[in-house]
C-alpha cells in the first residue's frame, strides 16, 4: 500500500506500521479491472481484503450528493454486497465533509409534478437495502441527505469535529430521505423536531450523547478505526452476520411482539446453518471456528 493511497483515507504512518507488524495480514486488494468512478473511490482493505471502503469524492462541492455520485455509490454498494470476499462495507467522505446534502443546484428548478411522477431520489433508499453491514465514518459536515445517508447505514462513527444536521427547512423544504423518520427513531421526537425545525446542526458529541452515533474518534484516525470494526464484523460468519443485521433492523419497523417473533425464527434458523454448528463445536473444542458461510 503506498503512502499516497493511505493519505487519501487519512491513515497515519503509525497505522501502516502497526498493520505491517501485526500477525494479521492487512492487505489492499485491487480488482484486476476496477470499475472507474467519477465521484467515488473504492478499494478493498482489512484482513485479506474483506472490508470494502467507499470514499465519496466530490471535494469542490463538499460531496454534495448529485445524481452521478449517488448512482455510483449505489452501484459500488451493490457490487460489494454481491462480492463473496467482502464481509463489511465502510462509507466515508473527506475530513471537511461526509456530504453536505443532496445537490441543491440539481434540485433548484425541479417541479412537484416531475418529482412525484418520476419518484425523484427514491433510489437512494437502496443504501439501506444491503444485506452486508455498512458503516458510515463521518468527518465534517453530514447535512440533509448526507445525514440521511449516514442514517441509512447500520453503524455511524464520527470524527470529533463532525456536524450532523437537517437544514432543509432553511432552503424551503423538508427532509426527504429519512430525516423525519430515522432521525426521530434514533434520537427521539423532541430532539429530532428541534433539529428539523431549526435547521441547526449538532456536534459529534451531541450526536453521540443522543444515540445517533456509536462512537467518536479523532478525525485522523476515524477511517482506520471504522475499518478495524468492519474487519472484526467481517471475521464472523457472513450468513450469521446477515441474519443478525436483519433481526436488528426489524426492531426499527415492527411492533415489539412481532419483532421478538421474527428474532426467534431467525435464531432458530441459525440452527439450519453449518456455521452455527461449527461455532459451537469450535467453542467446545477450544479452537477458532472455520466459517464456510453456509
Ligand atoms: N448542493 C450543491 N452544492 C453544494 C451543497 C449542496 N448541498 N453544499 C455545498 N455546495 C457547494 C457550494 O455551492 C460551493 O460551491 P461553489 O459555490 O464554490 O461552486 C461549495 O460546495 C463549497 O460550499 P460553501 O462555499 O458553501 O462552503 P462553506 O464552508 O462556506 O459552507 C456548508 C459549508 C456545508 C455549511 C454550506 O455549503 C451549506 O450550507 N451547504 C448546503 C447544506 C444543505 O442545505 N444541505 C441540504 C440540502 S437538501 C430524498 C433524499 C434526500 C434528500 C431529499 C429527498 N428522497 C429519497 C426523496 C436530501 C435533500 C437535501 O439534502
Amino acid at each position: 500500500m503506498s503512502l499516497a493511497r493511505s493519505k487519501v483515507f487519512g491513515l497515519t504512518r503509525q497505522y501502516i506500521h502497526q498493520q505491517a507488524t501485526t500477525s494479521v495480514l492487512i492487505s489492499r486488494n485491487f480488482c484486476a479491472a476496477p470499475p472507474s468512478y467519477q465521484y467515488i473511490k473504492t478499494e478493498k482493505t482489512g484482513t485479506d481484503g474483506r472490508v470494502a471502503l467507499i470514499q465519496l469524492n466530490r471535494p469542490k462541492a463538499l460531496n454534495a450528493l448529485c445524481d452521478g455520485l449517488m448512482t455510483e455509490l449505489t452501484q459500488a454498494l451493490t457490487a460489494f454486497n454481491n462480492d463473496k470476499t467482502v464481509g463489511a462495507i465502510v462509507i466515508t467522505g473527506s475530513e471537511k465533509a461526509f456530504a453536505a446534502g443532496a445537490d441543491i443546484k440539481e434540485m433548484q428548478n425541479k417541479t412537484m409534478a416531475e418529482n412525484y411522477t418520476t419518484g425523484f431520489l427514491e433510489y437512494w433508499e437502496n443504501v439501506s437495502k444491503m444485506r452486508k453491514p455498512v458503516i458510515a465514518a463521518v468527518n465534517g459536515y453530514a447535512l440533509g441527505g448526507g445525514c440521511e445517508v449516514a442514517m441509512m447505514c447500520d453503524i455511524v462513527y464520527a470524527g470529533e469535529k463532525a456536524k450532523f444536521g437537517q437544514p432543509e427547512i432553511t432552503i424551503g423544504t423538508i427532509p426527504g430521505g429519512g430525516g423525519t423518520q430515522r432521525l426521530t427513531r434514533a434520537i427521539g421526537k423532541s430532539r429530532a423536531m428541534e433539529m428539523n425545525l431549526t435547521g441547526t446542526p449538532i456536534s459529534a458529541q451531541e450526536a453521540s450523547d443522543w444515540g445517533l452515533v456509536a462512537r467518536i474518534f479523532p478525525p485522523e484516525s476515524l477511517v482506520e478505526e471504522a475499518i478495524k470494526k468492519a474487519d472484526k464484523i467481517a471475521s464472523h460468519s457472513k450468513i450469521i452476520v446477515q441474519l443478525c443485521k436483519e433481526a436488528t433492523n426489524a426492531s426499527q419497523e415492527l411492533p415489539l411482539q412481532e419483532g421478538l417473533r421474527l428474532e426467534k425464527r431467525l435464531f432458530h434458523a441459525t440452527f439450519a446453518t453449518n456455521d452455527r454448528k461449527e461455532g459451537m463445536t469450535a467453542f467446545v473444542e477450544k479452537r477458532k471456528p472455520a466459517w464456510t458461510d453456509s
